[in-house]
């Protein structure tokens, strides 16, 4: 009932993790294999094993979290290795982050070069790594990334974008992505170097930056879903869209879809509940379209309505 298609792709259900969630380690990776998720992407990576930043990292808080893990990871070799000998009726998403354009490349010709036969989600949004922007804000370096990356790059290949609040972004934004074969944008990354504060003690929750880090959870419900909305409605038809951002039940999975989601990615929430989520958000999901009399996600995928 809840299947979706991603081009080619087919995915039994429409949820899956985002990257970063429960998603670096073999055994976190085998769990959401193993659950009724539809696909799962692996934690973003670079060429070689990263620590990350120091801890206390990431904090959860009565609506949220927040985070600044620094890309923390096991290095390209492992996860691409992972996702090819784990390929099968679940399709796997690749998520790469390189510090430099030369390095995505690298990683990039690695994948050409190997049986992978997943998608590629490049992750353009990373907040957290001190004095590294994040490439999703500087329009010329993003269409310098993107002409680089489809001058050889021929497998299924996607962006992770950070969130936008400027009318002109959204549009500038767009105008860059539709000139170029992508099979999916995820719209959010965390909301960049937000502040949380324990009223108690007065002091930040998370060590690096001075406490400043990704935002996530029912904070960035709405900012997520006008992204969504907003390049549902700019991009071309055959670009799909990853909804990621706040989803924590039924509900919002069925908001992410009528503003034009094809896929769910749940981060935040995942983290608290571990990978039983996707069975809850599931059946929640199922019985709000049977209640509304929906059959398939593509009777209201999109559908949301103006006043
Ligand atoms: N977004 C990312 O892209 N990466 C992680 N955190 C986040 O919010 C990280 O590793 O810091």
């Amino acid at each position: 009932m809840i299947s979706t298609q991603i081009k080619e792709f087919t995915f039994q259900n429409c949820l899956m993790n985002a990257s970063g969630a429960l998603c670096m380690t073999e055994k976190e990776l085998s769990a959401l294999l193993d659950s009724n998720s539809g696909s799962l992407v692996t934690k973003s990576c670079t060429m070689n094993y990263r620590e990350g930043n120091e801890s206390p990292r990431y904090f959860e808080t009565e609506l949220g979290s927040i985070n600044s893990m620094g890309l923390p990871n096991l290095g390209i070799e492992f996860y691409m290795k992972y996702s090819i000998e784990n390929q099968s009726e679940k399709p796997i998403f690749l998520s790469i982050a390189g510090l430099s354009l030369e390095e995505n490349i690298l990683m990039l010709e690695k994948i050409q070069d190997s049986s992978f036969i997943g998608l590629v989600e490049l992750n353009l949004s990373c907040p957290n790594i001190a004095g590294k922007p994040q490439t999703g804000y500087d329009f010329e370096r993003t269409n310098e990334v993107l002409e680089k990356v489809f001058s050889f790059y021929k497998k299924p290949l996607g962006v992770k974008l950070p969130p936008y609040f400027d009318e002109i972004h959204f549009n500038e934004m767009a105008s860059i992505l539709n000139k170029f074969p992508l099979y999916f944008v995820t719209c959010i990354n965390s909301v960049g170097n937000g502040l949380y504060i324990d009223f108690e003690t007065e002091s930040v929750v998370i060590k690096p930056k001075n406490g400043f880090g990704g935002i996530g959870g029912k904070y960035v419900k709405p900012v997520a879903l006008a992204n969504v909305r907003k390049f549902y409605t700019l991009l071309n038809k055959d670009i799909s869209i990853i909804g990621c951002g706040g989803i924590e039940n039924g509900q919002d999975a069925f908001e992410h879809i009528l503003c034009g989601a094809s896929m769910l990615q749940i981060g935040t929430q995942l983290m608290k509940e571990g990978v039983s989520v996707f069975d809850r958000i599931h059946t929640e999901l199922q019985d709000i379209m049977i209640h509304k009399n929906y059959n398939s996600i593509a009777d209201f995928k999109g559908k949301l309505m103006n006043l």
